[in-house]
């Protein structure tokens, strides 16, 4: 009987480590947050980052909105969908490597763009 204690303790133990690790792997997907609007001025900051393949940018409404980020040539990493509230957020996915020029359609023209290098 103490025996299968011991077992089920050691199985546990495993399950809860494994299951921290994916949640650690998780977290670190995530790499880069870009603020739009930052501080009022209609720019992303930062406006140029560098992730690796496979990793995850937050794009976070600051001042200004409605903001959207639209990647030259690339609709599939695109976010058309204007975000209106400050503090809207949605996050990109960027699974290629290469570079990533993305402005934001509302604003391009006051030079609210940026550059995603993907290593
Ligand atoms: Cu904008």
């Amino acid at each position: 009987m103490k025996h299968e204690i011991m077992w089920w303790m050691s199985r546990l133990t495993i399950m809860l480590t494994s299951l921290f690790l994916s949640f650690s792997l998780a977290a670190q997907a995530y790499a880069a947050d870009i603020t739009m609007g930052a501080g009022g001025n209609l720019v992303f900051e930062p406006n140029e980052v560098t992730i690796n393949t496979g990793e995850t940018v937050t794009f976070t409404n600051g001042d200004l909105p409605p903001h959207n980020m639209v990647v030259d040539g690339h609709p599939e990493l695109s976010h058309g969908d204007l975000a209106f509230m400050p503090g809207d957020s949605f996050e990109v996915t960027f699974p290629d490597a290469g570079d990533y020029n993305f402005q934001c359609d509302p604003h391009s023209g006051a030079g609210m763009k940026g550059v995603i290098h993907v290593k």
